[in-house]
């Protein structure tokens, strides 16, 4: 059976996430990934923090922290950020972890030993100055390939060389700024050279990636693999694990490439199946998807392989969707030189749905796109008129005319059946563009289906029909609501909270792909109440963003709330508070914040109702562990008992998070 590994580029721990992280390599995972568990597939979708490296040094010297408290900081918030915006991981992982630790040395002795590296000396740039080896982003100066002023130590954003820092034009030392000069010191170095017939001919068999990895692979190649040292002077990182090596770590990109790996390990590990990784890493059925910005390329498409050849025995990527850039006001948004748009900023503001069509519909799959918001706030519109009126204007019908039921429908006329093989037709057709990793031409197909939908609503012209001729009336609501449901199904890789909530509206809740185009919703069924899902903007809304310098203002900082009254170690005592994990999540008819919870307490179930739906989907809260306050007073909400509260944190700028139990606790251990 075809299992799918599908994994996001590490990002660096080095800042928090932004747009551009998301238009270009984790949104088009996230999407894939939703459509192929829609579709049945065995898929997982792994990532984690990318830890180590000059990134996360140059940022935590700047902090005037260290790099663990750097890192500590920025991977909470980068993991926060993204399951705010829908990102379904199976793991977010680290690398700053022992089990990485020791899957990354043990790999580099496996090389050592196999000789495919070997230790040399080499000259590399010292900061007389700083007294000490200037490692990668420590030396800056204008790339040799393409005159770029920005270029770095080990890597030219601009064009995506990985550069040896000695080839720098006017280098210069990032931290004081000297000119700095070649000393010797000893590496070890990866001989990529020893793989370049084997990768030829590996990249020679996808002939179905993307032509912009394709293109630059090749010029790669032709331009001849070279050793490649692979280790550091650093002493932040997986040091080097052999003798004489003091002072000396793993490069990064040797070492994270292999994060894909542990994060899986660790998965499987903490799902009770500690060898249930090599399914998936070391098995022929699998198709290993790696989604990544152009500036990732050479190390997944060249690095990566080569090590996981030399190593044997590990699947290779099956295909390596690079996106290109999504810029603002032309420049490629970036963490280090603080030109973004953050996650976080964005989402103390506005909902991640309508972001998330805009950026897949605009998203920067062949060429660099910008981002304004003059079209996200065009996208949000179009998304609220189309989609949202629709789904609206249906369910008011279903209400008005018929009892917020589906009502039973006369025969189906040339419409209903024109309508209903569309959305079949679009299914299928979306399906493929899907699994050729053409999302943005999906989204556009999904939202010609509901423009479609709109026109048979207008033609059929219920309004009219309401008075004139009932069972007309009744036919185009039912296939109304049919197609809405298959418009629910569609879009939900795309816009997944929006969906989640049409299906409560429509009281049709599981995602099958194949769904879409059926008559799922029975003739007499009851319907939840409509909605509004989306907002329109008007004009000028990001105003509420930005300071009066014309940057993106960090999200409006809260007074902390006062603390509250003193209270006796006696009455806390009395609080009974205890783990539990979520065994069940419902909706609850009409309660568009409220999920019923039914949470395993070790010796016993417990119900309760949260008022979490605005921050969590049912999925990623189903097996989370929680905290939970057991021997308060029970309270009926909409109607349903709750006995007792689940423990959460609070921003106060409206972002909710469970306090999570650690992972080593179980269900009915108590809480001191
Ligand atoms: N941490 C992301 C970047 O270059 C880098 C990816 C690692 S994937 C193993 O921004
Ligand atoms: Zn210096």
């Amino acid at each position: 059976m075809t299992r799918y590994l599908v994994t996001s580029a590490l990002p660096y721990a080095n800042g928090p996430s932004h747009l551009g992280h998301l238009a270009g390599a984790y949104l088009p995972a996230d999407i894939y990934v939703r459509f192929l568990r829609m579709s049945g597939e065995d898929v997982i979708y792994m990532c984690g923090s990318d830890e180590h490296g000059v990134p996360i040094t140059i940022k935590a010297e700047q902090l005037g922290i260290t790099p663990r408290e750097a890192v500590d900081i920025f991977h909470e918030m980068i993991h926060r950020d993204f399951r705010s915006f829908g990102i379904s991981f199976d793991n977010f992982s680290r690398t700053e972890r022992p089990e990485h630790y020791e899957f990354a040395q043990q790999v580099f002795l496996d090389l050592l030993g196999k000789g495919f590296i070997v230790e040399k000396s080499m000259k590399q740039f010292h900061c007389d100055r700083c007294g000490r080896f200037l490692p990668d982003r420590y030396v800056g100066g204008t790339c040799p390939h393409c005159g770029s002023t920005k270029a770095r130590g080990d890597q030219c954003d601009d064009c995506g060389t990985w550069l040896d820092a000695l080839e720098l034009v006017d280098p210069v030392c990032s931290i004081c700024g000297s000119t700095p000069v070649p000393r010797d010191t000893r590496h070890w170095f990866l001989r990529l050279e020893a793989f370049q017939e084997w990768l030829e001919e590996w990249l020679a068999g996808h002939p179905e990636w993307k032509p912009n990895v394709l293109n630059y692979c090749r010029g790669w190649m032709d331009e001849g693999l070279r050793e490649r040292a692979i280790t550091r002077d650093l002493d932040w990182g997986i040091p080097v694990p052999v003798e004489g090596a003091e002072g000396k770590v793993l490069y990064v990109w040797f070492e994270a490439l292999l994060g894909y790996v542990s994060s899986t390990r660790e998965y499987f590990r903490m799902k009770g199946e500690p060898d249930g990784w090599k399914d998936y890493w070391q098995d022929g059925d699998t198709r290993l998807v790696q989604f990544i910005g152009k500036d990732n390329i050479v190390f997944h498409a060249v690095i990566q392989p080569a090590v996981l050849h030399g190593l044997g025995g590990y699947v290779l990527p099956w295909n390596i969707p690079a996106n290109e850039y999504l810029n603002i006001r032309g420049e490629k948004f970036s963490t280090s030189r603080g030109t973004a748009i953050w996650l976080k900023d964005y989402l103390a503001h506005f909902p991640p749905d309508p972001m998330r069509y805009a950026l897949a519909i605009n998203a920067p799959e062949n060429r660099d796109t910008d981002f304004s918001w003059d079209e996200f706030r065009a996208r949000n519109n179009e998304l609220a008129d189309v989609f949202g009126n629709f789904i609206n204007r249906t369910m008011k019908f279903a209400h008005r005319y018929f009892e917020g039921k589906v009502p039973e429908p006369g025969p189906a006329g040339e419409a209903e059946e024109a309508l209903m093989s569309l959305a079949r037709a679009t299914r299928d057709e979306m399906g493929e563009l899907i699994r050729g990793f053409n999302l943005k031409t999906a989204c556009l197909k999904a939202m010609e289906l509901a423009r479609e939908s709109n026109r048979y609503f207008d033609q059929s012209q219920p309004w009219k029909t309401a008075k004139t001729d009932r069972t007309a009336c009744a036919t185009s609501i039912y296939y109304s609501l049919q197609v809405a449901n298959a418009l629910r199904i569609l879009f939900a890789p795309f816009i997944p909270f929006t969906c989640e909530r049409t299906g409560v509206m429509l009281g049709r809740e599981e995602l099958h792909w194949n769904g879409a185009g059926g008559e799922n919703l029975r003739a007499g069924q009851a319907l939840g109440s409509p909605e509004i899902l989306l907002q329109k903007l008007e004009e000028g809304f990001e105003r509420v963003m930005y300071r009066e310098s014309g940057e993106v203002s960090p999200s409006a900082e809260t007074s902390v709330p006062e603390v509250r009254e003193q209270v006796s170690y006696d009455s806390f005592m009395r609080m009974d508070l205890r783990v539990g994990r979520i065994a069940e999540v419902h909706h609850i008819k009409g309660a568009d914040k409220l999920y019923r919870l039914m949470v395993d307490m070790g010796d016993h179930t417990r119900q309760l109702v949260a008022g979490l739906k605005p921050y969590y989907s049912a999925v990623e809260l189903e097996g989370r562990k929680v905290v939970v306050l057991v021997n308060l007073q029970p309270v009926r909400l909409k109607g349903v008992e709750s006995n007792g509260m689940v423990l959460a944190s609070d921003d106060g700028r409206g972002r909710v998070r469970l306090l999570n139990p650690s992972d080593d606790a179980l269900p009915g251990d108590c809480i001191h």
